[in-house]
């Protein structure tokens, strides 16, 4: 039973009075909230149910979060803004337009799971129809993925001609969709404020002031492990509070409308352009972390019992009744029509096939486009001999201007002719990482007080002052958010090229490279993919390198489903093989032997 109401006596008449509205909601809207809730918590019950059969292998619920995440749901623009949610995010899905039985076909591995075709474990959400993107079972990774894919809405909205259809590449199979104000809603739970990647796109999205809505779904606890042991002076807000340009909130999560007023004002902010916004919610967490978890082993009853008086369902119940808006009579035809839909739901549900086993290779890779094929093959430019293009014999200027251009070129300088020759030929093309930009302070280059860098071994020198600095930019220190935010980008359709500047320092974007970037195709049985380019230099170059500047670990990534890894042994084959990279529709880390850059030999015209 709630203990906490918020209303007072007289609140009934108050209530009745036509036309209030609450936070903005109306009565009607009120009950279906009601409805989303109660269903979404009836569905984690009904799943439990299930594991209990043996008819399922796993259970996470969303109990407790679904006041504030129905909320959201009803905030946002489903199908129109785009959503990167985590596993306790069941009442957001429905409010969006998920129904319950897609759910449950994963909840069984069904192949008709519209999330990932049976692939992902329960509550891994993923609808393309509803702009819902594919999640993984890392906690965190996925905030990185939000924040490329708030900056592709801005670069969409300043490059319209980018998103055109055109053929022969990636773009033939790659929707782009767009509305100029569209935000992003990331969510994860308070333990995950404790990864490096929450910190990042913070940063990130702070500098940028994208319109990205971070919901901190705070339930106090990270499986066993309570707020005060993962977060210093166990309140959040309190420690990102410094962060510029963001709208702040922290709110009582089990209550629908306080949650409601404040998703919309946070909305309201990223919509407008002003920035991005966090809205830390308390939340509570009814059941177990999930049911492989014990919760009794480490809350006692009167810490559980404290929690079970702000149930966001019994508090919606309550104030439905004393507003007004729902008697006793009509909670209960509502809750006996949802329960028999979820009964015919799970009827249904028992039926459905598994996915076969001898699908486990599909969607590995892009089934359109393969880069190994015919489609990409060049042939080698002719030399023309002595004579210029009528065919008369050359003037000595016009033979000396036809040897330096014929002039043999290092791999450094292809690579670099080849990024320019493709980002000319296609504007979806970004490029960002460590020291890549020529200079970010742009004015001392239009005031040619400066030359420029493009990269710490100049293979992107210039192309900042070809294509400007929103196509070639500098990111800050931190290699899993250059990785994170491609895959982002990505996903909307544009085409990150992008640098880890030493392949000595890629770890820390290891998780991006290994269980994010590679299977995002995979895992959602092809709904989504982010086909993007890491270039990576490589390798021993000085005497006295050491550990830290000449590593070579292609074999850790030759070994990653879904990666396609490319190691060229000369100058030609590097420029062949990044143009295919870029071109292609998959994923592809391309590593540059850093030796081989100016190599005298294995040079090429
Ligand atoms: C990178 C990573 N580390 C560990 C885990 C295992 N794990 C799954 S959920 C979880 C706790 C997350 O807590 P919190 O962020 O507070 O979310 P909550 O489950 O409480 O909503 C952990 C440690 C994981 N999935 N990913
Ligand atoms: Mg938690």
């Amino acid at each position: 039973m709630p203990t906490r109401t918020h209303g007072k006596s007289g609140a009934v008449a108050e209530a009745n009075k036509a036309g209030k509205t609450y936070e903005g909601l109306s009565r009607q809207q009120l009950i279906e909230a009601y409805r989303l809730m109660y269903t979404s918590r009836r569905l984690d019950d009904r799943e439990i149910m299930l594991k209990r059969q043996q008819k399922t292998f796993f259970q996470i619920s969303g109990a407790g979060h679904e006041a504030v995440t129905v909320a959201a749901g009803l905030a946002m623009k489903s199908g129109y803004d785009w959503f990167f949610p985590y596993y306790r995010d069941r009442a957001l899905c429905l409010a969006l337009g998920a129904t319950p039985y897609e759910m449950l076909l994963q909840a069984v591995g069904a192949a008709d799971d519209p999330s990932s075709g049976g692939r992902q474990m329960p509550s891994h959400w993923g609808y393309k129809r509803l702009n819902v993107v594919t999640q993984s079972s890392c906690t965190g990774s996925q905030i990185l993925h939000a924040v490329g894919c708030a900056e592709a809405s801005r670069y969409w909205t300043s490059h319209p001609d980018a998103a055109r259809k055109a053929t022969g590449d990636y773009r033939e199979f790659k929707d782009v969709e767009f509305h100029g104000d569209e935000v992003t809603y990331v969510s994860l739970g308070d333990g995950t404020t404790s990864e490096g990647e929450f910190w990042e796109a913070m940063n990130a999205a702070a500098n940028l002031r994208l319109p990205l809505v971070f919901l901190i779904e705070d339930n106090g606890y990270a499986i066993s492990v309570p707020v005060e042991v993962q977060t210093a002076g166990g309140n959040i807000s309190r420690l990102v509070s410094g962060f510029p340009n963001f709208h702040f909130e922290e709110i009582d999560g089990t209550d629908p409308v306080v949650s409601y007023g404040a998703l919309s004002r946070a909305v309201a902010h990223c919509r407008a352009g002003i920035g991005p916004s966090f809205i830390h919610a308390h939340v509570i967490r009814p059941y177990s972390h999930s049911l492989s978890d014990d919760e009794k082993l480490y809350r006692p009853d009167i810490e559980r019992q404290g929690d079970a008086a702000r149930d966001p369902i019994s508090r919606m119940q309550m104030f439905l009744i004393r507003e007004g808006i729902l008697d006793e009579k009509g909670i209960n035809q509502l809750e006996k029509e949802v329960d028999d839909g979820l009964q015919a739901a799970v009827d249904q549900v028992l039926t459905a096939p598994v996915s076969a086993p001898e699908t486990i290779k599909q969607y590995l890779y892009s089934p359109d486009l393969d880069p190994t094929s015919a489609a990409f093959d060049t042939r080698a430019a002719q030399s023309n001999g002595g004579a210029n293009t009528t065919g008369e014999a050359r003037t000595s200027t016009e033979q000396a201007a036809h040897e330096k251009k014929h002039a043999p070129k290092t791999m450094a300088d292809l690579i670099n002719t080849t990024l320019r020759d493709e980002m000319k030929r296609d504007e979806r093309i970004v490029m960002f990482g460590e020291d890549v930009a020529d200079c970010s302070r742009e004015e001392y280059l239009s005031q040619k007080m400066v030359k420029g860098k493009g990269g710490v071994f100049k293979l992107t020198a210039g192309l900042q002052c070809d294509f400007g600095s929103d196509r070639v930019f500098n990111s800050p220190i931190a290699e899993a958010s250059i990785v994170g935010r491609a895959v982002g980008l990505a996903v909307r359709g544009l085409k990150p090229v992008v640098e880890i500047q030493f392949f000595d320092y890629i770890w820390p974007a290891m998780m991006q490279l290994r269980n994010e970037l590679p299977v995002m195709r995979w895992r959602s049985n092809n709904a989504f993919s982010a086909p993007c380019v890491i270039r990576v230099a490589i390798g021993g170059y000085l005497t006295g390198g050491a550990i830290y500047h000449s590593q070579c670990g292609e074999s850790i990534f030759t070994h990653t489903p879904g990666m396609r890894v490319i190691f060229p042994s000369n100058a030609l084959d590097a420029a062949g093989l990044l143009r295919t990279a870029i071109r292609c529709d998959d994923p592809v880390l391309f590593l540059e032997h850093k030796r081989l850059y100016r190599e005298t030999f294995g040079r090429s015209v």
